[in-house]
């Protein structure tokens, strides 16, 4: 299925001709008929020649209607621009070439009506000039009329012309089905209906509406009821959530996009708009229209970032396309004013003097891409990314997570320094908690510490250290735990394996934490937990057993180093682990 919107001034001919082009009324509500004018948006379909089928969302033309005509037109990919041959271009023609310009649509074909009132040559090649210079085109153009029926098979092969050369949407896209109408059905509740761009809507899928999850309890396309709908296609769909549905909201798959009411976006000044912007304006993206406030970031030129603030949330893509709109214009003056290029769904605030100039400076060469995204955030999850419309192209650095090339070097960088100072800063501990590092670096995940770690720096129980480097030496401990070791190797000197006993150590201050901190800078040797002895003391005791009659037992040990069983067997098993004992059996030794 394809899908056309109208455009066009009022009166034109427009509803005429999708009447005549499909044999339904697009002008659905009483008082429209009574008036003969188009006041809501009309929804009519037919079977083009080829078997194609085209929907055609027919929009007012009337100038206080222009909000419904962008709802209309804003989710469409392609229009029939109508003009009527009596009238020729007059004051909504261009303002909705102005609309479409801005919307960036850029397929579509002509329709001069009322051929059979006026010789359709003039308005026609005057029209078809200002398509063409607007940008909109290359498009067919024919002169028809509504009420005769003349010229109408061939407006129906070229719509299929038309339809046939669109691009083809990406039926695994995100959904945004930007609501334009909403009613409650008897026995049935709530439905919607919207022009689906791209993507895929199943009965059963779950969808978000303003956050809320909707459930899809049945679908039409058409007025058939259907099991799935892929885009482009007319859809109404039968809801089922707490919700309350209304034009201008959108129902998302969760998780696809990022809902904001902040976005920074480059300002595309429209043809005939004379700057600055009014800070007041009205955004019109899909079916919604919402007022908004205009920061300029930078100086007032072509392709001027801004910073929107919108009175409400909406679920957004970088690259989508706003168009701003004056709403307090009338009467021959231009309302349609700009077009705003999204470039960041979750713009950094502007604190420090001179922020938004530096931000303007950094949104100039910015596109709607990750790599763009990380140079402002430096560091995102893949969710982010794809929320943001932005799906990552490189690997992540870690679990997830994607980092701006220079910012990760230059974080990489940072940590040895980090741990460096941390170490110096605290030499009782056996190297810098991951936390402490994360926390110093301003990151948001211990697993992004992790990955930083690279050789000589290395991850052991949540601690960063630096291997390969020569213990300090009782010089690197703090004085007074230095002091208390210099006391503790004194005694020890007289008597070198008998290791200091609890209170001894309590006596001179070496907790377990400074006991850690003298064995790894190699003033001390641990034994086991809390026997400690002078470095060297192991050679030294090996070498005073090898003279003992072999095997030997514990007690012989014991005896030949002068000591006691609380040190003798910690210190035998102590040297079974280097090698330099082996056991025999269960009560002997003997030297290696
Ligand atoms: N003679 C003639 N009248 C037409 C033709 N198309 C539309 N009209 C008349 O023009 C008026 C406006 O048409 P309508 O389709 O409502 O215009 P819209 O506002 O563009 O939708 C109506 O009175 C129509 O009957 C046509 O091709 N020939
Ligand atoms: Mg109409």
């Amino acid at each position: 299925m394809h899908v056309v919107a109208t455009a066009g001034h009022v009166d034109h001919g427009k509803s005429t001709l999708v009447r005549a082009l499909t044999g339904m009324e697009p002008d659905r509500l009483e008082e429209e008929r009574r008036r003969g004018l188009t006041i809501e948006l009309g929804y009519a379909w037919t079977a083009l020649p080829s078997g194609e089928r085209v929907a055609f969302v027919d929009v007012p033309g009337h100038e206080r209607f222009l909000g419904t005509m962008l709802a209309g037109v804003g989710p469409v990919p392609a229009v029939m621009f109508v003009v009527a041959a009596d009238e020729g271009w007059m004051p909504q023609s261009e303002e909705h070439l102005v609309a479409l310009r801005t919307l960036g649509v850029r397929h579509g074909l002509l329709a001069v009506t009322r051929a059979d009132l006026a010789d359709p040559a003039p308005a026609l090649e005057d029209a078809r000039d200002r398509l063409a210079e607007a940008g909109l085109g290359p498009m067919e153009a024919l002169a028809v009329s509504g009420r005769t029926g003349e010229g109408l098979d061939g407006l129906r092969a070229a719509l299929d012309r038309l339809v046939a050369a669109l691009p083809a949407p990406d039926p695994h896209a995100p959904v945004r089905l930007w609501i334009d109408r909403a009613f409650s059905v008897r026995g049935s509740g709530t439905v919607v209906t919207g022009t689906l761009p791209a993507g895929r809507v199943e009965v059963g899928d779950e969808l978000e509406l303003d956050g809320e999850p909707v459930r899809v309890r049945a679908l039409e396309s058409l007025k058939e009821h259907v099991e799935s709908v892929t885009g482009v296609a007319r859809v109404a769909l039968n809801l089922r959530g707490r919700i309350a549905p209304e034009r201008g909201r959108a129902l998302v798959t969760p998780g696809a996009w990022t809902t904001t009411d902040l976005a920074d976006v480059r300002v595309t000044m429209e043809v005939g708009a004379r700057g600055p912007l009014p800070a007041r304006l009205t955004a019109h993206i899909g079916s919604a229209s919402v007022p908004c406030e205009v920061r300029s970031l930078g100086a007032e030129a072509e392709g001027a970032a801004a910073r929107l603030r919108l009175a409400r949330p909406l679920p957004l893509h970088l690259g989508d396309t706003l168009l701003l709109r004056d709403p307090g214009r009338g009467h021959g003056e231009l309302r349609v004013l700009a077009r705003a290029t999204v470039l960041d769904v979750r713009p950094p605030e502007l604190r420090r003097r001179g922020a938004a100039r530096e931000r303007a400076r950094g949104l100039a060469d910015a596109s709607a891409d990750a790599a763009s995204l990380l140079r402002t955030h430096l560091l995102l999850r893949e969710g982010e990314l794809v929320a943001m419309g932005c799906p990552p192209g490189g690997r992540p650095v870690a679990a997830g997570w994607h980092a701006d090339p220079d910012h990760w070097s230059a974080l990489s960088a940072r940590l040895p320094e980090v741990v460096r100072r941390y170490a110096a800063d605290h030499p009782l501990e056996p190297g810098m908690p991951v936390e402490a590092a994360r926390h110093e670096l301003g990151l948001p995940d211990r697993r992004l510490v992790a990955a930083l770690v690279r050789p000589p720096l290395t991850v052991a129980d949540g601690r960063i250290s630096t291997t390969g480097r020569a213990p300090a030496g009782i010089a690197g401990l703090p004085a007074p735990v230095a002091r208390a070791v210099r006391t503790l190797l004194d005694d020890l000197a007289g008597a070198p394996f008998q290791a200091p006993e609890a209170g001894r150590l309590t006596e001179l201050g070496l907790g377990p934490r400074e006991l850690a901190a003298a064995v790894r800078a190699g003033a001390l040797l641990r034994v086991a937990e809390g026997v400690v002895l002078a470095p060297g003391a192991d050679a030294r005791a090996a070498a005073l057993l090898a003279r003992l009659p072999q095997p030997f037992t514990v007690s012989q040990a014991r005896s030949a180093l002068g000591t006691s069983r609380r040190v003798a067997v910690p210190l035998l098993e102590h040297l079974d682990r280097r090698g330099l004992t082996e056991r025999v059996d269960e009560v002997h030794r003997r030297s290696v």
